[in-house]
């Protein structure tokens, strides 16, 4: 009896060692184990044999069956591991083919200069802050003394976003109201920095994007003047753009600084481009932000990171920064 098995056991072999394919060897699985299958046949038929037969072949066919699962199991994970080798080599990548005359890439001209200048700063002792692009009214405007309705408030093209009441999330339309988010967050003194991306309604044109950049700044400490915040950007525009740039401040209004200037560069002798806006905080602004301002002064200002990229790689025209012309790009 147990020689018949034996030889099941045998034929059995080459039947899972054929199958080439996992639905080939289910069909054989079905075939030895099944309700069809030689073992359970006669394990149907044990009520018929005497009790002494009916122990010994019960043995037999448990064994038989325990074998024959080890072995279609066996096969199950040869071709699973077979499959997965083939998938593997499929999706294999020939990088070599990119290693002929190819230059690597590199960081975006824009994204060049955010990491330099957090460098620069990082370097004077200041911290870099990061807020959100939705942004609140209150954020955006209200905290940084625009009131309701203020005219002041036109001067940004607003892209509003339909999320509660009407005209209370918006776009940040600049990097300001990360000042009020640090001032929320941080006890003074604070020296810290807060880039980022900003969107308005603007038309592009050789100086205007409707998203562009900007670097924030903020100081708040104690007996902060108007020198510390002129040197502060002397500081930071010669280190970056080094020399051959002549600069100006000159007067100008934002509702969050008082007094308030403007920063325009040129290379020697050619046209001014503003870059940025800066002031010393207004005490209202200090209040909105947690801050006593007859214990704290501070300076702050926002420049345009993609206008000082343009400047300092001799850029004609703001848009080509963002045409993604990979020839254009690769130059810097
Ligand atoms: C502001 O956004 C103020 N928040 C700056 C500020 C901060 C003043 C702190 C005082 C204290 P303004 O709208 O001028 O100001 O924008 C600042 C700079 O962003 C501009 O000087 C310019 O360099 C850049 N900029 C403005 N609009 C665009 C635009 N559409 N595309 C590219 N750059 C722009």
């Amino acid at each position: 009896m147990n020689q018949d098995y034996d030889l099941h056991l045998e034929e059995a072999k080459g039947k899972i060692e054929e199958s080439s394919d996992l639905e080939a060897l289910k069909k054989v699985e079905v075939e030895l184990l099944g309700k069809q299958s030689l073992t359970a046949q006669a394990k149907g038929s044990l009520g018929e044999l005497e009790p002494e037969e009916r122990r010994e072949l019960g043995l037999v066919l448990n064994e038989t069956r325990t074998k024959l699962e080890e072995m279609l199991e066996a096969r199950k994970n040869k071709l699973d591991s077979e499959i997965r080798g083939e998938q593997l080599e499929n999706e294999r990548l020939d990088l070599t083919e990119f290693d002929q005359g190819h230059r690597l890439g590199h960081r975006h001209v824009v994204t060049q200069t955010w990491e330099r200048l957090e460098d620069l700063f990082i370097g004077m002792g200041y911290t870099v802050s990061e807020g959100p692009e939705i942004e609140d009214e209150w954020h955006n405007f209200g905290a940084l003394n625009f009131p309701l309705g203020h005219p002041a408030r036109d001067m940004y093209d607003t892209l509003y976003v339909e999320y509660g009441d009407p005209m209370s999330t918006l776009l940040r339309t600049h990097t300001s109201p990360v000042q009020i988010r640090v001032m929320e967050e941080e006890d003074p003194p604070i020296y810290s920095i807060m880039p980022g991306r900003v969107f308005r309604s603007d038309t592009a044109d050789s100086t205007h994007m409707p998203v562009f950049h900007q670097i924030e700044a903020l100081v708040v400490d104690k007996g902060i003047t108007f020198g510390d915040l002129a040197g502060t950007i002397e500081t930071f525009t010669s280190a970056y753009f080094g020399k051959d740039f002549e600069s100006r401040l000159r007067p100008s209004y934002f509702p969050f600084t008082e007094p308030s200037a403007e920063f325009d560069i040129r290379h020697s002798g050619g046209k001014w481009l503003e870059l940025g806006g800066c002031g010393m905080v207004h005490p209202e602004v200090l209040k909105a932000g947690g801050l006593d301002p007859e214990e704290w002064q501070g300076f702050a200002f926002g420049f345009g990171l993609d206008r000082l990229a343009l400047m300092r790689h001799e850029i004609d025209d703001l848009r080509e920064l963002f045409r993604n012309d990979y020839r254009f790009l690769a130059q810097f």
